[in-house]
């Protein structure tokens, strides 16, 4: 497969607590087939993209938590996005909850080639939020009581003619994520998130929510040399308001594509993978200029 190659952002606008996960994936599809009308190779769907982002709710009732998560992948709610997919003979990357044959529940990306195969699996590390309910917040962000910590790492693998990688949301804030991808290989990183405006433990931020959006993801970027599409789940959400600000991000840093709504909204660029080298064989050289022996506070157990 060729290096060069359009990718798609596909960012969804707000999912209501009743929208049935057939109308997201309907939604999806709509979305799909704009991406591949207009040359995507690959079309990159936001974090937990099949329901509303249920963690801002507190229960203590299992089963109640436990109808927001997927126990198989595909099934039959999501088997049309599968089959549009190899119909057009594109790919894609999906988020979803997800709830394991042993009970475990993760906070889950998948990317799909264009024959169907899933060809790398995500489970979100960086998870933000609280376990207990606290009132006095606007909305509850508990994700540290939905979700386990992800065990898979930072997997990077092949597809696509290059290397790929994945993060979710509250990762792309971190630079041990990209930095772990950049150390992997990986070309190509794909991500979803859900980012509310109003950040309740510093609320003197939230003017500044999609600044540190683009400037976590473009610095990954720059300092890692590699491509990152970066896709929001967006608009009034069940009382919640979440940033768009979707983007397709260079190697240089530099934003080819970013989303002008809070919506539905299909964005498209032209990726080179080759271009990643323009970085990594210059300032951001590992091998050369890395100097990990001073850098042992990184690693150190907390
Ligand atoms: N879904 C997320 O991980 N959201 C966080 C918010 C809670 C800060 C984020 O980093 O965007």
């Amino acid at each position: 497969m060729s290096r060069k190659f359009v990718v798609a952002g596909a960012q969804l606008g707000p999912i209501a607590r009743d929208e049935p996960r057939s109308s997201a994936v309907s939604r999806m599809c709509a979305l799909m087939r704009e991406a591949h009308r207009r040359g995507a190779a690959l079309v990159v769907f936001p974090e937990l993209a099949l329901t509303t982002f249920f963690p801002r709710w507190y229960t203590e009732d299992a089963a109640e938590i436990d109808r927001w998560f997927e126990t198989a992948m595909p099934n039959p709610d999501v088997q049309p996005l599968f089959d549009l997919a190899r119909d057009l003979g594109i790919g894609f990357h999906l988020g979803f909850a997800e709830l394991t044959p042993e009970g475990r529940h993760f906070n889950t990306a998948i990317v799909v080639t264009e024959t169907g195969e899933i060809a790398g699996k995500y489970r979100k590390i960086h998870l933000p939020g609280h376990r207990e309910n606290e009132t006095w917040r606007a909305f509850q962000h508990l994700e540290k009581r939905y979700f386990e910590k992800g065990d898979l790492g930072f997997p990077v693998f092949d597809a696509f003619g290059g290397k790929m990688g994945m993060c979710i949301c509250n990762d792309r804030r971190w630079p041990e994520t990209w930095r772990m991808l950049g150390l992997g290989g990986a070309e190509l990183v794909v991500l979803g998130y859900n980012t509310p405006f109003h950040y309740p433990p510093a609320p003197e931020h939230d003017h500044l929510q999609y600044f540190h959006n683009e400037l976590s993801i473009t610095a990954g970027c720059y300092q890692n040399g590699l491509w990152a599409v970066a896709v929001a789940k967006a608009g009034h959400e069940e009382g919640c308001d979440l940033i768009g600000g979707s983007i397709i991000v260079a190697p240089t840093g530099e934003v080819l594509a970013r989303a002008a709504t809070v919506g539905d909204e299909v964005i498209t660029a032209e990726v080179d993978l080759d271009r990643c080298a323009e970085i990594r064989a210059n300032v951001f050289n590992f091998a050369l200029h890395r100097e990990p022996q001073d850098y042992h506070l990184i690693t150190k157990p907390k």
